[in-house]
């Protein structure tokens, strides 16, 4: 074994930036060239190679650009681009693809070492690429987030199980996407408010939602959004976009209070189409909101696909009619999403105001319990994005810095299964709400009309009058 930190893998997107990827790729490749001659004493990629850990990603079975496999720099340290297997370099620009980024640092990284970070990550526009690299370093960090997600996985599957067998209503599952919830979650402090739509399941899991009150909610129980642990945090929301003007009144709030405190909007690439979304998002500009909207974009709303719902070529760009921070991040890895989510959440903390975040994903899940995305989707178009599922994503690189082992993932099935039968015993024997409460939480002076139909239910007289 030679001496190295794996410090990261980074699936970079390049697609939407503007200027030519053939071009970013060569910087790179020249680069590294360049470095290596004053360094190189090994090949490090080759090294890799051999240990056949870059199979073991789960990022894809890639092949060397030719210009970077001279990229070691001295005995332990060195960097790598990678392509999706089968890219073509010269196609590069007409491609949409993935290029896999990794750094190989030695415990103790050099002063040349981080200067060629620093000219890495100019290039990429990343101009905290060096501490994203550092946070991938963070054990604890990549363990709550996978717990999270992995939890998240199995949560997701037996409310399926209890919906097919008649045992809850509709459910909305987050498979493909648990990276967001996750990365979002675990940037927000105890004393944020998250207002939610109904896919954050991760988000919500890391705050005082316990998987019983999701269950009643799903199963149509309001008081699986009324537990007093919530706080000021709000319940999920349905109706598309209606929050997002919501969580401006909320950061409103937050600033007229002076209070540190950040609020946390999540909705969908559909989302962003409702006129609510950009009231929302001009307000924040204007008022200098504490607020952060987080887009998932999933490619779908329902069965209407993202290149029929807007014209924009990103829905991040959004952001720049509002005058506020917009970027487009790679939504299917964890560590983006921490990252770029708690600087947003931290500079709006400190007065910096909003930031729109677009994190690409892709729905792996029927739209919801009622739907078959089978009559409109393609299978190919699935394989392929299954290919980049976050969840064994995460763990590859977690075993590949060895960190994680089979035994552990044995360990953390068994006890996030019992944890959630659980919850699941709480949710099916919990009492049936009282029917009138149908009535209680929608208004706060119920209409003259429903008074009637409330006394019906209540066992009184049924009154027309
Ligand atoms: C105001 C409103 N109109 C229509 C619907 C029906 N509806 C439910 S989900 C959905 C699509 C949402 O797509 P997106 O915003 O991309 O979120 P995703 O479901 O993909 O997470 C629609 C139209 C609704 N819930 N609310
Ligand atoms: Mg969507």
């Amino acid at each position: 074994m030679f001496p190295v930190n794996f410090l990261s893998v980074e699936r970079i997107s390049i697609a939407n930036q503007a200027a030519s990827k053939k071009r970013i790729l060569e910087e790179v490749a020249g680069l590294l060239a360049t470095a290596s001659e004053e360094l190189t004493q090994g090949n490090v990629f080759d090294k890799l190679l051999e240990r056949e850990r870059l199979g073991s990603t789960g990022l894809g079975h890639g092949i060397a650009l030719p210009h970077a496999r001279v990229a070691g720099i001295a005995e332990a340290r060195g960097a790598f681009i990678q392509l999706q297997k089968g890219a073509d370099f010269d196609a590069i620009d007409q491609q949409p693809v993935d290029l896999l980024f990794g750094l190989l640092v030695p415990e103790e990284a050099t002063e040349a070492h981080l200067q060629l970070l620093a000219k890495l990550a100019t290039l990429f526009s990343d101009a905290d690429f060096c501490a994203r690299l550092r946070q991938a370093q963070d054990s604890e960090t990549l363990h709550e987030l996978y717990r999270n997600m992995l939890f998240t996985r199995l949560y997701d599957e037996r409310a399926i199980a209890l919906q097919r067998t008649g045992q809850l209503g509709t459910f909305a599952s987050s498979l493909g996407q648990e990276a967001i919830g996750a990365g979002v979650g675990h940037a927000m402090h105890p004393e944020d408010v998250i207002i939610p739509s109904f896919r954050e399941n991760g988000a919500l899991l890391f705050r005082n939602f316990r998987v019983r009150d999701l269950l009643l909610y799903w199963g149509g129980d309001e008081r699986g959004m009324g537990n007093p642990e919530l706080g000021d945090d709000f319940p999920i929301c349905v109706p598309i976009s209606t929050h997002t003007t919501q969580a401006a009144g909320v950061a409103f709030a937050l600033k007229y209070r002076k209070q540190p405190r950040v609020a946390v909007c999540l909705l969908g690439d559909g989302g962003t189409s409702k006129g609510d979304f950009y009231e929302a998002i001009n307000l924040a500009g204007i008022w200098n909101l504490p607020l952060v909207f987080v887009i998932n974009n999933n490619q779908w709303a329902i069965s209407v696909p993202r290149s029929l719902q807007s014209k924009s070529e990103t829905l991040a760009q959004k952001a720049i009619a509002a005058g506020i921070p917009g970027l487009q991040i790679d939504g299917n890895d964890p560590l983006a999403v921490r990252h770029y989510a708690g600087e947003a959440i931290e500079r709006a903390r400190s007065g910096g105001g909003p930031t729109l975040i677009e994190a690409v994903s892709y729905r792996l899940c029927h739209h919801t319990t009622a739907d078959d995305a089978s009559r409109y989707r393609s299978d190919e178009e699935l394989e392929a994005h299954r290919k980049l599922d976050p969840v064994p994503r995460l763990r590859a690189f977690m075993q590949q810095r060895e960190i994680w082992s089979d035994a552990r993932e044995a360990e953390l099935i068994e006890t996030c299964k019992a944890e959630i039968e659980q919850e699941v015993k709480h949710y099916l024997e919990s009492e049936p709400p009282d029917p009138q409460s149908l009535f209680d939480s929608l208004y706060a002076e119920l209409p003259h009309e429903l008074l009637p139909q409330r006394r019906e239910v209540t066992g009184g007289e049924a009154d027309n009058g």
